[in-house]
């Protein structure tokens, strides 16, 4: 597998660009495994002596997302301007293979590593990369390099629980609590948890959810339209910090018995905003994605997935002024619908007697 090798090439390429300050800019809304995989990656560079900052660009939308960044103090900077990333020399990924699109990264910023569990769309073009798909999880590799004395958990008298807490977090929530875990995923968990803190991971572990998103949750069951197995559902406008509840609605759906595939949308600022989850294997979330929204008239697909989720971003353009929110929401609704039944035809007869009932 050569696989004991990767931790010694990731620490040769680490040690070999100390001369410039590391940024780990983080892809979409921060979620627990890019965290602490983040986390994972400034812990390995600064042992290295390289300087690591991680970054992010869209805000971090789940409650329980932000009370794990407070209760285990994670430095993270907010940026918004390609200048915010002009200090930094090296560029490091970590869960997602491609940096993140809302913000264009400086020419001078150098992409040094790629650690990811996702398919890329395209092969990322880095000194190190390192994408598994045997594993549910970008913290489950950290932990592996660990494991094979990469700067081992433990050892030389560093307080490494917040970092090993905020990974084991990360393999919790990417593997469904442990549902889906692969043998690597459950071998990683299992080697960090001595480290942990017992009580910030119970903690964190509580889910809260803020009343605008159980709101949300509220409307798209009101919502929500069921085809054979196949649902989908709109929650109406939600803000960006509770943008999460999006994709929270469309895991909730799916948890009904006679449903295995959920689609779920929302207005979030000025784009639509949408989740796709799916238990049924012939189901590829990225070419659903793909037949039902396309491309942009950039060539950029507005939507993407791994085996079992995916999501959408539609930008609405000046339509995003309208002050007539109930007029813009029976827009989004019927562009979805159509777009929708491309894949599933019988949403379009739904949309005629939904519209005729209005
Ligand atoms: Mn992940």
């Amino acid at each position: 597998m050569g696989q004991p090798e990767r931790g010694l090439e990731l620490q040769r390429v680490i040690a070999s660009a100390t001369d410039k300050p590391h940024v780990i800019l983080l892809w979409g809304h921060p979620d627990p495994d890019a965290i602490g995989a983040a986390m994972a990656h400034k812990r390995l560079c600064e042992r290295l002596g390289a300087s690591a900052t991680i970054a992010h660009v869209l805000p971090v939308s789940r409650a329980e997302n932000r009370a794990l960044i407070k209760l285990l103090n994670v430095p993270l900077m907010r940026v918004s301007e390609p200048s915010d990333l002009e200090k930094f020399g090296y560029l490091a990924l970590v869960d997602a293979s491609a940096s993140e699109t809302s913000i264009r990264v400086p020419e001078s910023l150098k992409l040094l590593t790629v650690v990811d569990h996702h398919r890329p769309l395209q092969p990322p073009k880095a000194e190190f990369v390192d994408i598994r798909h045997d594993v549910c999880s970008t913290c489950t590799i950290y932990a592996d390099y660990a494991e094979r004395g990469l700067a081992p958990f433990g050892a030389g008298g560093n307080d490494d629980s917040p970092v090993a807490t905020a990974m084991f977090f990360g393999i919790q929530t990417d593997t469904d609590d442990f549902a889906i875990a692969t043998q690597a995923d459950l071998r990683a968990a299992a080697y960090l948890k001595p480290f942990c803190d017992a009580e910030t991971l119970s903690r964190v572990g509580r889910r809260t959810l803020t009343a605008e998103a159980m709101d949300a949750v509220g409307r798209a069951l009101n919502d929500l339209e069921v085809i054979r197995d196949f649902a989908i559902a709109g929650v109406g406008r939600v803000s960006a910090n509770n943008r999460d509840a999006i994709p929270m609605a469309a895991d909730f759906i799916l948890r009904r018995e006679d449903i295995d595939t959920a689609l779920v949308y929302g207005i979030v600022e000025d784009r639509i905003d949408g989740s796709l989850r799916t238990r049924r294997p012939s189901v590829d979330p990225a070419a659903f994605m793909q037949a039902a929204f396309g491309d942009d008239s950039e060539g950029r697909p507005y939507g993407g997935g791994r085996a079992d989720m995916g999501g959408f971003r539609i930008p609405l353009g000046m339509l995003a002024e309208s002050d007539d929110d109930a007029l813009l929401w029976r827009l989004v609704r019927e562009t979805v619908y159509k777009r929708v039944a491309r894949v599933v035809p019988e949403l379009e007869k739904k949309l005629d007697t939904r519209s005729r009932a209005d």
